[in-house]
């Protein structure tokens, strides 16, 4: 593959841009390699500047779970735009958005949008601590929840993979108040609970994790933490950025059947636009200004655009028969095919897959915790990687994200990508 395109376009990204990027995990930085450039993307494929064409399972970091530019979306943005794009005043496209994510996802009785997936889960550890009255949050190793500065504590994601799990610029105090446990450990949490017992406003979490790579509760997680929220008066937070319309209509709260307090969207709820939302009980969610006290505001939030593409690709999701029936038929083909391959070959290599959401992990066993995280060959997957992109296949660039399978993916994708993997799989050998 020839991407001469993309290197004078990085070259010229990194005078201007730091690192030459507007989000870090879009670097190739880890895996030292140049990042492709991309130009359009239809469907299931994505295509570079150079021209070359690649299936894609990065959809984004989530949100193309329909593919990329389908026509429903498109049609919906380009009858909102003729409108306008921004009034900066209510519409009733914001109603119409809210009454549809309060009908998909079960916990959810009242919503309010925002920006992204950061926006949301800053937002919504405000309102837990006003709400309690309590200051310390907790939150898992290896857990991302976007770049609030709470957050950025043994964080997962680019921060994970550039090293960078404790971000300077945190200060001091606002860390002393991110209390950090272990994911499928609850007994971690039990211990943080024990030692700080009428201070934790909040315990947030992916129910599913994919921001080291994708890895499922172990039985009894969830059901330990939600206990021990209700024992001592904190709020349990989904962060549901990733898994909210991606595991099912409802996300792994429906998934596991579960109703954390508050829940954390983004991602597909825009479809492909910049959208985030906190929502959960009406009873918490009223002390958000102006019906309550706690301020959060957002001058392009509930944007008309953005509404209306997370509308359009909702409705969708919501209307197709079998939506998520098809997507995990297609996933779990993807899955066994790559389990057929690494035991053919021999190989220490782990999948872990919920849903349409997958990671490929280089090391031997199982993969349930951060420490089994820690332990893969980070070498490897670079090698996978960049085998992997020759052939034509577009994965997150790094061991620590989660792949996604989308409703545009066909059986050919499937088929060929399969076909693609087990040379490259096959090539780490040498
Ligand atoms: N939350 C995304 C997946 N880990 C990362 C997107 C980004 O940081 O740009």
């Amino acid at each position: 593959m020839i991407h001469d395109k993309s290197i004078t376009a990085f070259r010229d990204a990194q005078k201007v841009l730091p690192g030459g990027v507007n989000s870090p995990v879009r670097s190739f930085k880890n895996i030292d390699r140049q990042p492709v450039f991309i130009e359009s993307a239809k469907g299931s494929k994505i295509r570079d500047v150079d021209g070359n064409e690649y299936i894609d399972y990065v959809g984004s970091w989530g949100p193309m779970i329909l593919g990329h530019a389908h026509p429903d979306v498109l049609g919906s943005l380009q009858d909102t735009l003729v409108k306008g794009t921004s009034f900066g005043a209510p519409t009733e496209l914001e109603t119409q958005m809210a009454e549809l994510v309060i009908d998909m996802v079960p916990s959810v009785e009242m919503v309010r949008m925002v920006n992204s997936g950061t926006e949301a889960t800053m937002s919504a550890i405000r309102l837990a601590r006003g709400y309690t009255g309590r200051n310390k949050i907790i939150k898992f190793e290896g857990c991302y929840h976007g770049h609030g500065d709470s957050f950025l504590i043994q964080a997962g994601s680019g921060a994970l993979t550039l090293g960078l799990p404790d971000s300077p610029g945190v200060t001091q105090s606002t860390a002393n108040d991110t209390l950090t446990a272990r994911f499928n450990q609850p007994d971690s949490v039990q211990a943080l609970f024990e030692a700080n017992p009428h201070d934790i406003a909040a315990v947030i979490l992916e129910p599913v994790a994919g921001n080291m790579g994708v890895i499922a509760p172990v039985p009894g997680f969830l059901e330990t933490i939600r206990s021990l929220c209700d024992h001592y008066g904190a709020l349990l937070i989904f962060d549901e950025v990733m898994t909210g319309f991606r595991l099912a209509k409802g996300g792994a709260q429906e998934l596991f059947g579960f109703k954390p307090d508050l829940t954390t969207l983004g991602k597909i709820i825009g479809g492909g636009l910049p959208v985030g939302a906190y929502g959960g009980r009406k009873e918490i969610m009223e002390h958000i200004a102006p019906s309550g006290p706690i301020y959060q505001a957002g001058t392009l939030s509930g944007n008309p655009l953005a509404m209306s593409a997370g509308y359009a690709t909702l409705q969708l999701i919501r209307n197709t028969p079998d939506f998520y029936g098809k997507l995990e038929a297609k996933s779990a083909r993807l899955e066994s095919g790559l389990q057929e391959a690494i035991d053919s070959l021999k190989l220490n290599a782990v999948i872990n897959r919920v849903g349409s959401m997958f990671t490929l992990f280089f090391t031997h066993g199982t993969v349930q915790t951060f420490g089994d995280v820690t332990r893969c060959n980070t070498a490897t997957f670079a090698r996978f990687f960049k085998l992997s992109l020759d052939a034509g296949i577009y994965l997150a660039p790094s061991q620590f994200e989660a792949g996604f399978v989308s409703a545009a993916h066909s059986e050919e994708d499937i088929k060929q990508t399969l076909a693609a993997s087990y040379q490259a799989l096959d090539q780490l050998r040498g």
